[in-house]
This record gives structure tokens, C-alpha cells and sequence, in this order.
């Protein structure tokens, strides 16, 4: 299970949905958990939210748990935590993300969410770091995902399935961050496959044709939230204006460093409104 080379996942005659409820099942086993409540995947610049939410009830490498990858990229954990907040909601923290650009097919990318629904939670909050399109944007700054949309060309759903993508970034869910925090602004998170960052020219084309926010994650994990049935809160941090809104090339060491500078701030933001939903 360990091993890049030995993932069920990677048996295209495997269910998806049963390596989750594995997975979910090594989880339970290894955390002493039967039910986590909400889950919460930490993109770069949110890793420290973990540390505040409350009680770490069991930190689970990544490797010991069925379907999971090795993390490609440092600033990536590569652990879950079952952590107890002071209300007793128990809290499945997922520092392990598989990107699509990875190129390990999108079953990997969106596992840590069949496997949180799999684990029982209702909740799913998406975080990462991208780039912002709107200029009044400035690096550091946390913004809600209100929608996005999606330019991988992929789904993670499989067959004629129809979901309903409406509000799937829940606006009640929005509504209790901005509770926390009512200076948060929100706007549209467009994915592309990366790993290269856009062109000037297309993030004009993200711009033009609504979007507000480039990244390399979370549209397809939402996806994949929603059709297991979960409600969405997605934030990104936005470590760098996007190619072309800033004048300056785009550098990943900058990228890590102004999430560094603003985790801090903004993990306390998000343990607030973790202990509000
Ligand atoms: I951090 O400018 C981060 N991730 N696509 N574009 C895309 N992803 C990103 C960016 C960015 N910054």
C-alpha cells in the first residue's frame, strides 16, 4: 500500500469507493476514531491550523493508510490527524495531497475525499495557496472559494453520473467564515493541470471569462466532495498576484516564502472558523 509502484488505486478494476472505506477503516483502527465530523485538507501556507484546532488525538503517516501517495513536494506533510476540538467535534486533518499534475491519474487526486466521506465527514474544507487575478489582491491574503471553474479537462467522477455543482461551494458555509472574519473576500478559483505556472495571456483568458483566483488543486476535490455528499468551504491563500498582474516573474521559493509569512494569521483564521461550522 506503501509504495508509489503498489497502490490499489492504480487497478483500473478497483473500486474507488472501497479503497476509500479502507482507508477510512486504517484510520479508525490507528486513530482510535470511529467518526471524524469534519475534514480538512491543508494546502501550502495552512499548515499550521492543525496545531490550533485542539487535541491531536493520533498523527498517521500517509503510507499507512490504503490508496495514499508519498508526498510529491515539500511544504506537504505527508500525515493525517484525527485532532478533538474543544467541543468534542473530531477533525480529520489531511496534510497529504496528490496533485493532477503528479499525473497519477484524478482516482489518487481526490482519494483524501472519498476517504474523509468514508470516515463520516459532512464538512469538507479545501485550502491551498494560488495566484490572484484582481490587483487589489496582495500576497497573504486568505480569500473564500465562491466557485470555480474547472480547466483540467478531467472529473473525478466516473460514467454518467450528473452532479449538481450548484453552490457547491456552500454560501451557508461562507456565511459562518465571514461571521469570523467579515473582511474575507471571495471569488472564483479556476483550475489548471500546472505544474507550470500561466501565461500572461491565460490568465487574461481566466479573467475574461470570470475567473479570480489560478490554482492547481481543489476544483476537482470539490468535485468529488460533492458528489460523496459533502458540503464545501474552500479558501486560498494568495502567496503571488498571477503572471502578467504582477510585473515581476513568478518565483516558487516566493511562493513559499509569503505562505510562510502569512501561516501564522491566517491558520488562526482558519481554526476560528473550523470551531464555528
Ligand atoms: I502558490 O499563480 C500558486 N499556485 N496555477 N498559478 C497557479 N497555481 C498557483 C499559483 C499561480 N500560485
Amino acid at each position: 500500500m506503501t509504495d508509489i509502484h503498489d497502490n490499489p488505486l492504480d487497478d483500473p478494476n478497483a473500486d474507488p469507493f472501497q479503497v476509500a472505506a479502507l482507508a477510512a477503516a486504517d484510520i479508525a483502527r490507528l486513530s482510535g476514531v470511529e467518526k471524524h465530523d469534519i475534514a480538512l485538507t491543508l494546502g501550502s501556507g495552512w499548515g499550521k491550523a492543525a496545531d490550533l484546532l485542539g487535541e491531536t488525538i493520533a498523527t498517521i503517516p500517509a503510507t499507512e493508510v490504503t490508496g495514499f501517495s508519498k508526498p510529491a513536494l515539500e511544504g506537504h506533510v505527508g500525515t493525517l490527524r484525527s485532532i478533538r476540538t474543544p467541543g468534542g467535534t473530531h477533525v480529520l486533518v489531511i496534510g497529504a495531497r496528490t496533485h493532477y499534475y503528479e499525473d497519477h491519474g484524478v482516482r489518487r487526486v481526490v482519494h483524501s475525499v472519498r476517504t474523509a466521506a468514508a470516515a463520516g465527514a459532512k464538512i469538507m474544507v479545501l485550502t491551498n495557496g494560488a495566484g490572484g487575478i484582481r490587483e487589489t489582491w496582495k500576497p497573504g491574503q486568505p480569500v473564500l472559494i465562491s466557485d470555480h471553474i474547472n480547466l483540467t479537462a478531467d472529473s473525478p467522477l466516473e460514467g454518467a453520473n450528473f452532479v449538481d455543482l450548484t453552490d457547491l461551494y456552500s454560501a451557508r458555509l461562507r456565511d459562518i467564515a465571514r461571521t469570523v472574519d467579515p473582511s474575507l473576500d471571495e471569488g472564483v478559483y479556476t483550475q489548471f493541470r500546472g505544474p507550470h505556472y500561466e501565461t500572461p495571456a491565460e490568465v487574461q483568458m481566466a479573467k475574461i471569462i470570470g475567473g479570480n483566483i489560478v490554482g492547481m488543486s481543489t476544483a476537482l476535490e470539490a468535485i468529488a466532495a460533492r458528489e460523496a455528499g459533502m458540503e464545501v468551504l474552500g479558501f486560498s491563500l494568495i502567496t503571488n498576484l498571477a503572471a502578467g498582474i504582477q510585473k515581476t516573474p513568478l518565483s516558487h521559493t516566493e511562493v513559499i516564502e509569503a505562505g510562510r509569512e502569512a501561516e501564522p494569521v491566517i491558520s488562526a483564521l482558519l481554526a476560528r472558523v473550523v470551531e464555528a461550522l
